[in-house]
């Protein structure tokens, strides 16, 4: 090549090198999809997932291999998780992380599967979700596991319950999926199931399945719901005078909760799937990033450490990927399947510490997760803030 060509050549790689990085990232950089539900009853959740994934990418976008986060709003439903799923698939992310809700996985896991692109639940614990495809996995411990713990530490607090009343929400997967676990959970400690009272997560009144309820003189109630009709049930349940131990479910689990239940939410036992006291690297990293701009005595909330997990082990698979390469080939180099099916292998084979201590898979995409606790939630007196502390 003439010198001069290949000094244009080179010039022209340069600038192009430029042009990549300058769109962010850097020239190598791949990226990362995050599905979740911004808007509508679960973008109360979403919210906590947005934050984790917008952590992690300050915390790992720019180590190697360079990941570019792509968020899309999947709303609350099935159809807008279609939308935003075809729009990161289209434009070939590596992976997707989400979507927020069980209900709106079982609609576009199987998208994802077919197009081949790993997609990694992060707060979606119903029954049945790694089984939908090889391509489909959770950070997100399931209702099986997460459920029963809550109600144990309930019966352990309050000796002397018998009788138990059950709310769930009707028409959400997750909801009925957990229910039926906390049910069978209930059966198992010889406790009487004194009534179940079916709901929707479009409800905001509960008045007639309460006082049905409590007609029953139950001693404890358990509820499967999502933020807004679950916070909504817990505050009504308060002001028509139950005052017994509430056990809430996965849908609960969030602090924008309290501006729908208020003073209310106080004494609200879930089950976590982090603590926040976590000795590892990436919680020590997750909650300094968390608490620049919202204090020193913030605590990121389980979704967000959640996300922010999901992030990390594609982060770190790749980079495990990265290394199995010969030398001088890069994972932009390779094609695009071929980089997502040595993703979802390698993913799958890993131990990883992320913020929710240690975890793993199961070969079909099940996590396996060591560390929970039971969480009581603590209202202020002022009514609008609190904490969620861990129960001994
Ligand atoms: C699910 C869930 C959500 C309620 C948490 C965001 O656990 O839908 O599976």
């Amino acid at each position: 090549m003439p010198h001069a060509r290949r000094l244009t050549t080179a010039f022209a790689l340069l600038g192009l090198g430029g042009l990549l990085a300058a769109c962010g990232g850097g020239s190598d950089a791949l990226l990362i999809g995050g599905g979740i539900a911004l808007t509508g009853n679960a973008g109360l959740l979403g919210q906590d997932a947005r934050t984790g994934l917008e952590l992690a990418q300050k915390a790992f976008g720019n180590q190697k291999p360079h990941l570019k986060l792509r968020l899309e709003d999947t709303g609350s439903d099935e159809t807008g998780a279609t939308l935003a799923f075809r729009r990161l698939i289209n434009a070939g992310v590596v992976a997707i992380l989400g979507p927020s809700l069980s209900q709106q996985g079982f609609a576009v896991f199987p998208m994802a599967d077919r197009a081949r692109v790993p997609a990694i639940g992060v707060s979606t614990t119903a029954e049945g979700i790694p089984e939908i495809g090889r391509y489909v996995a959770r950070v997100a411990s399931p209702v099986t596991v997460i459920a029963p713990r809550s109600l144990a530490k309930a019966v352990e607090r309050h000796p002397g319950i018998r009788r138990v009343a059950v709310f769930h929400a009707h028409d959400d997967a997750f909801c009925t999926s957990e229910t039926k676990i906390f049910q069978r959970a209930i059966q198992r400690k010889g406790l009487e199931l004194v009534t179940v009272q079916r709901t929707s997560v479009a409800d905001t009144d509960f008045h007639k399945p309460i006082a049905d309820a409590l007609r029953t003189r139950p001693q404890l109630v358990v509820i499967s719901a999502l933020v807004s009709d679950g916070g909504n049930m817990v505050r009504q349940l308060r002001e028509m005078g139950y005052t017994g131990p509430i056990v809430a479910g996965n849908g609960l689990n969030t602090p924008n909760i309290y501006p729908v239940c208020q003073k209310h939410c106080d004494g609200l036992m879930i089950t976590q799937a982090y603590n926040p006291a976590q000795d590892n690297a990436s919680n020590r990293s997750l909650v300094r990033l968390f608490r620049q701009g919202r204090g020193a005595d913030a605590v990121p909330p389980q979704v967000t450490a959640q996300a922010f997990a999901g992030y990390q082990v594609v982060h770190e698979a790749l980079a495990r990927v990265q290394t199995s390469l010969p030398a001088g080939s890069s994972l932009t180099g390779l094609p695009p399947e071929q980089l997502r099916s040595r993703l979802l292998s390698t993913m799958l084979a890993g131990t990883y510490q992320p913020p929710l201590g240690e975890i793993r898979f199961t070969p079909e995409g099940e996590v396996v997760q060591k560390d929970f606790s039971v969480a009581q939630v603590r209202m202020n007196p002022d009514g609008r803030s609190g904490r969620f502390e861990l129960l001994p």
